[in-house]
């Protein structure tokens, strides 16, 4: 205890030494210490997606933009990698919950599952389960007092209860690949003879899940 203060804060959190490798790979990449949503989807590879996919992408982006200016800084960036990473099971969960509740009503209707769903499909491409599938397999099995929509209290106890469910859904929220592509850099761009040990050798040693 004491002295152990990092940027992403909570002992939890990714180590100091590992914050700093990230923080060196975000100010090279991104100068002004800012993320555009530009930049963010060219990071990650993300133009040209259909309307679906697209408003997904906006929308991690905007739940990742904390403090809600357009930009993400680098400690809205740790903290993201932080969630995704080795975020606890009930922080992923709430996370879940509010990329999913679109209109930011406080709870997940049918469409908004299904907007969500097929989003994601669009974006990772093959999924076990038709959109229609995933959505009356979630709502059957959390939607407690069968009004049709979930509230977080039934979506993270709902979860909770039901493992399958739990790995299905996590599964299909999986934004790991985003991260490799973080942690790889843009290599494809950076494909020129690298005579010198390249610099971003240590992002290897940040954990993925
Ligand atoms: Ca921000
Ligand atoms: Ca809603
Ligand atoms: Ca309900």
């Amino acid at each position: 205890m004491g002295n152990g203060e990092s940027v992403a804060g909570g002992q939890t959190g990714i180590l100091a030494q590992d914050t700093y490798v990230w923080y060196r790979a975000f100010m090279m990449e991104y100068p002004s210490g800012l993320q555009t949503l530009h930049e963010f989807k060219a990071l990650l590879g993300l133009q040209g997606l259909n309307q679906k996919a697209n408003q997904h992408v906006d929308q991690v982006y905007n739940t990742f933009d904390t403090n809600k200016d357009g930009f993400i800084d680098f400690v809205e960036f740790i903290a993201a990698v932080n969630l995704v990473v080795q975020g606890k099971i009930e922080q992923k969960l709430k996370w879940y919950f509010k990329l999913c509740d679109s209109d930011g009503n406080g709870s997940i209707d049918k469409k908004e599952l299904l907007n969500i769903f097929m989003a994601v499909q669009a974006l990772n491409g093959q999924q076990t389960l038709s959109p229609e599938e995933f959505v009356n397999l979630v709502l059957h099995k959390t939607d407690i007092n069968n009004d049709g929509e979930l509230t977080l209290e039934e979506f993270i106890s709902g979860m909770e209860k039901d493992r399958d469910l739990l790995e299905i859904v996590s599964k299909s929220f999986d934004l790991s690949n985003v991260l490799t592509v973080i942690c790889n850099g843009k290599q494809s761009d950076v494909e020129t003879d690298s005579s010198q040990h390249p610099d971003k050798a240590g992002l290897g040693k940040v954990k993925m899940l």
